[in-house]
């Protein structure tokens, strides 16, 4: 039977108007995703906007997460009517963000789409997402998210292949169509880059020794990589993994890797000294949270200890070309960065912005204080590379996480730094509370502010120097003489009203006080910023529901 018999052309009563992509791809309910032709709309959308897709091959996987296996079929159906000639999935629909990215680059796809709500809960009552990623294996840049929004508000419908979805039980090879459909093992190639940047004999040396390693997987997508590379390839012992199993809801927990929402790997580290090292990934494996024994390590520390002791890890012994961070993470790498005497950049947040300057090879590391760190090795963040990174520096060093941290903070001084997060706060009084902040800027120069004064008070705007476009309105900085800042942002990746985050940053030269407790360090500043901006008063909370 010819192809063009099998496709049906399903009409759209109405154009969907809510789906513009956030800081990371469409993120909504599960529920919202499960309205008729929720999902194909957007998929339609993607599939009309990304060039290449005739003829080319697309890859599809996703986190787990409920949803998942289904949103696959679908998938699969409308690629195949749209003619794409290969569609590479996964065993069970498994495929964490950085393998997914890897994936399209090792593979020549033209496109990728993730489905993942990243770090937010899972299940019926959680949240489902949609990533579009382009051939480079990065997020989707703005021009192509906002085409595809564009394209949704006004779709009319979309065209879908009957027929049964493929099986993903094994690995195997399939036709959907005119369509071949591959379905791999999506560890097995991901497994293979790290090899090729990790000296995986002598972090197996460190493993099978007495080092103790906690990894939780959170009950997300790294639960099958991390048993491969742990507990396989690097010989630590069973159950070195935890939550090792992805389920479709998470287990019903939130796979954040924060203090607050893998507080059970935190109390393991920071109450005990049973382990020496502990690290969690989010729900699609691109976040990583770094712990030594009675030790956090800030993110954006941990960029700045990765980008400080890159070389002794082979696939950056070369060096760096430089370094960048999303404009909230904190200045230790830049100041890393300067003594390397290689360039850094400071971009608007979410990984998208990192793209353009890995492909241009004028950065080798970034980072976000969000927990993301990653290379030019794929175009996304990836919270297992990060964690290898450092079992890397800790083989080669031989000394614990705590020495790694505090001779880095008396090379280069110490970046106090700490992120308040007030979540689901109603959306009239977020939006009041920072258009408010807005409005100040203008009058704030120059003013008192914790004992300081504000040498400048701005709305961040990013110049791609890559390829010249404009990112404005991208977060509230207030910046200090003497280095410290406070930054507000409305969140663009929560479903439930709005979350203000609040990022409080000051900076101790080598020689002073190295070892305060942050949030004490800071303040001044955490009360300075509750006065302007009235953060308590209108949101009604009396503290953040997050603290890093
Ligand atoms: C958050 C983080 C940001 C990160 C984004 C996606 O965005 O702050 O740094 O890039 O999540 O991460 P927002 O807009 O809520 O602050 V993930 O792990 O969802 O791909
Ligand atoms: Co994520």
């Amino acid at each position: 039977m010819p192809m063009s018999t099998l496709v049906r052309q399903v009409a759209l009563e109405h154009p969907f108007q809510d789906q513009k992509p956030g800081t990371s791809g469409l993120r909504k309910s599960t529920r919202q995703f499960a309205t008729p032709h929720y999902l194909e709309s957007f998929v339609e959308a993607a599939l009309r906007v990304v060039p290449g897709i005739e003829g080319g091959t697309l890859v599809v996987g996703g986190d787990g997460r409920h949803g998942n296996r289904e949103a696959i079929g679908v998938i699969s159906r409308m690629a195949a009517a749209h003619g794409v000639a290969r569609l590479i999935t996964t065993t069970g629909g498994i495929l964490s963000t950085p393998a997914a990215s890897h994936l399209i680059r090792s593979r020549g796809a033209v496109a990728g789409i993730i489905l993942s709500a990243s770090h937010n809960p899972g299940g019926p009552d959680g949240d489902f997402g949609v990533k579009v990623n382009g051939a480079n294996g990065g997020p989707a840049p703005e021009s192509v998210t906002d085409a595809i929004y564009a394209v949704t508000t006004s779709l009319d419908g979309y065209r879908i292949l009957d027929g049964d979805p493929i099986s993903l039980d094994h690995p195997g090879e399939h036709c959907l169509g005119e369509m071949a459909v591959t379905v791999l093992d999506g560890v097995e190639d991901y497994v293979t880059l790290m090899q090729g940047l990790f000296d995986f004999d002598r972090i197996g040396a460190l493993l099978r020794g007495n080092f103790r390693l906690a990894f939780d997987a959170m009950h997300a997508v790294t639960g099958p990589y991390a048993t491969r590379l742990f507990e396989g390839l690097l010989g630590a012992p069973a159950g070195t993994v935890r939550n090792g199993v992805p389920l479709e809801d998470f287990g019903g927990g939130h796979p954040d890797p924060n203090l607050t929402y893998a507080h059970e790997l935190a109390a393991l580290l920071l109450e005990s000294d049973v382990y020496d090292f502990g690290a969690a990934c989010d729900g699609d494996g691109d976040r990583n949270m770094i712990l030594g024994r009675r030790c956090f390590v800030n993110p954006s520390d941990s960029l700045a200890v990765l980008t400080a002791n890159a070389t002794l890890a082979p696939g950056y012994s070369g060096g760096l070309a430089g370094v960048a961070r999303s404009m909230p993470t904190s200045a230790a790498a830049d100041v890393v960065a300067r003594a390397l005497g290689i360039p850094c950049f400071e971009t608007p947040t979410g990984w998208k912005f990192f793209g353009n300057l890995l492909d241009a090879g004028r950065i080798t590391l970034c980072g976000e204080e969000s927990f993301g760190t990653g290379s030019n090795h794929i175009r996304e963040k990836d919270g297992l590379w990060a964690v290898l990174f450092w079992l890397q520096i800790l083989a080669v060093r031989g000394c614990p996480v705590s020495t790694v941290i505090g001779e880095h903070w008396h090379t280069y001084g110490r970046h106090y730094y700490s992120r308040h997060d007030y979540e689901a706060i109603a959306s009239d009084a977020a939006h009041g509370l920072y258009d408010r902040v807005k409005g100040m800027l203008p009058s704030l120069g120059g003013s008192r502010f914790a004992g300081r004064t504000i040498a400048t008070a701005d709305d961040f705007a990013y110049t791609d120097p890559v390829d010249g476009s404009l990112t404005s309105g991208q977060g509230l900085r207030l910046l200090l003489d003497d280095g410290s800042r406070v930054v507000l942002r409305l969140s663009g990746t929560g479903t439930q009203g709005a979350t203000l985050r609040v990022y409080l940053e000051s900076f101790v030269a080598p020689g002073g006080d190295l070892a305060q407790d942050p949030q004490q360090a800071l303040g001044a500043l955490i009360t300075a910023i509750d006065d302007l901006a009235e953060i308590r008063q209108r949101t009604g909370m009396e503290r953040p529901t997050v603290i890093t």
